[in-house]
C-alpha cells in the first residue's frame, strides 16, 4: 500500500493496468470510506469518468480531521494532565519519601537516645549500687574507728589504772622490806633504823655522856637524824608519849649531835659536819655553854632542835640498824 507524507500528490500519468489495479484499490478505498461515512451517503465527489486520473491525495473529509484534531488535543490535554499528575505524584512521592527519610533519621535518633538512655540509666543504676556498697563501707569503717577509739579510751583507762596499781605496789616495797627486818622489844623501827627512846621512866633522865654510854651498852649509839624524814617520824613519836606536865626544859631528847670540838662547829658522833639543821628559832644561841643538841617536842617537827648544856639530865634517844 502507498503511503504518502502530504496530504495532497502531484497527477501522474499511470499505464492502464496499473489503473485497473488503482481504480480497483479506489473502490475498495471509496467503499471503506463510505462505509466510514456516518451519514451513508452515496459517493458523489469522484466519478467513474474522473477515475483515470489517480490521486493519492488522502484528503479524508472535515468531520472526521476535526474529530481526530478534538481527540488528539483531548489527548494532549490529557497527557499533559497525566503529566502534571505524574509531576504531582512525583513531587509528593519526594516530598512523602523526604518525610520517610526525615522519620526514618528520627526513629533512629529516637532509637539511638533510647540506647543512650538506657545506658545511662544502668551506669546510674551501677553508680548508684556502689554509692550504697561505699556508703555501707562507710558506715562499717566509721563503726570500726568509733570502736577503736572507745578501745583505745579503754586501754588508756586501763594503762593508767594499772600505773596507779604499780605505783602503790612501789610504794609497799619499802614497807615490805621494814617487815622483814625487826628490832628489840621496845625498840621501833624507822626506816631500816630501830630507836629507843626513854619513855619507860618518865623521871629518868641523864646527861648528854650518860646518855650515850646508856645507848653503846644496848650496842647503839646515840641517834644522828641527819635527814627530814628521820626528825619528821621521832618528832611524831616524841609527841606522842609527852608528858604534859613535864616542863619544856626537862622535855628534850639528846641525839648524837656536839659543837664540843670547835663552838659553832656541830659535827654528828662520827665525825661528820652537820648539813642540815632543825633549830628552833634563836638556836642554837650557846645560853652559858651549850655544847650538847637535843630535840624537843614540837610543832613545828623542823623546828625542834636546841643547844643545851652537855651536863644537863634530858631524855635521850638511841639508834641501832635494824637485824
Ligand atoms: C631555853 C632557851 C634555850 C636554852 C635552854 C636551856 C628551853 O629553851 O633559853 O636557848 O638552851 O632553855 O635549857
Ligand atoms: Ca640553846
Amino acid at each position: 500500500m502507498l503511503r504518502t507524507r502530504g496530504n495532497v500528490l502531484p497527477n501522474i500519468p499511470v499505464p492502464a493496468a496499473l489503473m485497473r489495479t488503482v481504480n480497483m484499490e479506489e473502490s475498495v478505498y471509496n467503499k471503506l470510506i463510505y462505509q466510514e461515512d456516518p451519514n451513508g451517503e452515496e459517493p458523489s465527489v469522484h466519478s467513474n469518468q474522473e477515475k483515470p486520473q489517480v490521486s493519492f491525495s488522502m484528503v479524508r473529509p472535515a468531520s472526521s480531521w476535526t474529530s481526530h484534531k478534538v481527540l488528539g488535543i483531548t489527548l494532549a490535554v490529557l497527557a499533559a494532565v497525566l503529566l502534571a499528575v505524574d509531576i504531582g505524584l512525583g513531587v509528593y512521592y519526594n516530598n512523602l519519601t523526604d518525610e520517610s527519610w526525615a522519620v526514618m533519621s528520627i526513629s533512629r535518633e529516637v532509637a539511638a537516645l533510647n540506647a543512650a538512655y538506657e545506658a545511662a540509666s544502668k551506669r546510674r543504676a551501677d553508680a548508684q549500687m556502689r554509692l550504697t556498697q561505699a556508703n555501707r563501707q562507710h558506715q562499717v569503717i566509721k563503726w570500726q574507728v568509733e570502736h577503736q577509739t572507745k578501745r583505745s579510751s579503754d586501754y588508756k583507762m586501763q594503762a593508767d589504772k594499772i600505773q596507779t596499781a604499780i605505783t602503790v605496789l612501789k610504794s609497799h616495797i619499802p614497807m615490805i622490806r621494814e617487815g622483814c627486818r625487826h628490832c628489840l622489844p621496845g625498840w621501833t623501827l624507822i626506816n631500816s633504823a630501830c630507836y629507843f627512846l626513854s619513855f619507860s621512866d618518865p623521871h629518868a633522865r641523864s646527861s648528854w655522856q650518860e646518855a650515850r654510854e646508856f645507848c653503846k651498852k644496848q650496842d647503839s649509839d646515840l641517834a644522828v637524824l641527819d635527814s627530814a624524814e628521820k626528825q619528821l617520824k621521832i618528832n611524831q613519836l616524841i609527841n606522842l608519849h609527852q608528858d604534859p606536865l613535864r616542863s619544856i626544859l626537862q622535855s628534850g631528847f639528846w641525839i648524837g649531835l656536839r659543837d664540843v670540838d670547835t663552838e659553832g662547829v656541830w659535827k654528828w658522833l662520827d665525825g661528820t659536819r652537820l648539813n642540815e639543821g632543825y633549830w628552833n628559832d634563836g638556836e642554837p644561841n650557846n645560853a652559858g655553854d651549850e655544847d650538847c643538841a637535843a630535840t624537843y617536842p614540837r610543832n613545828n617537827p623542823f623546828k625542834g632542835w636546841n643547844d643545851a648544856p652537855c651536863s644537863h639530865h634530858l631524855k635521850w634517844i638511841c639508834e641501832m640498824s635494824a637485824s
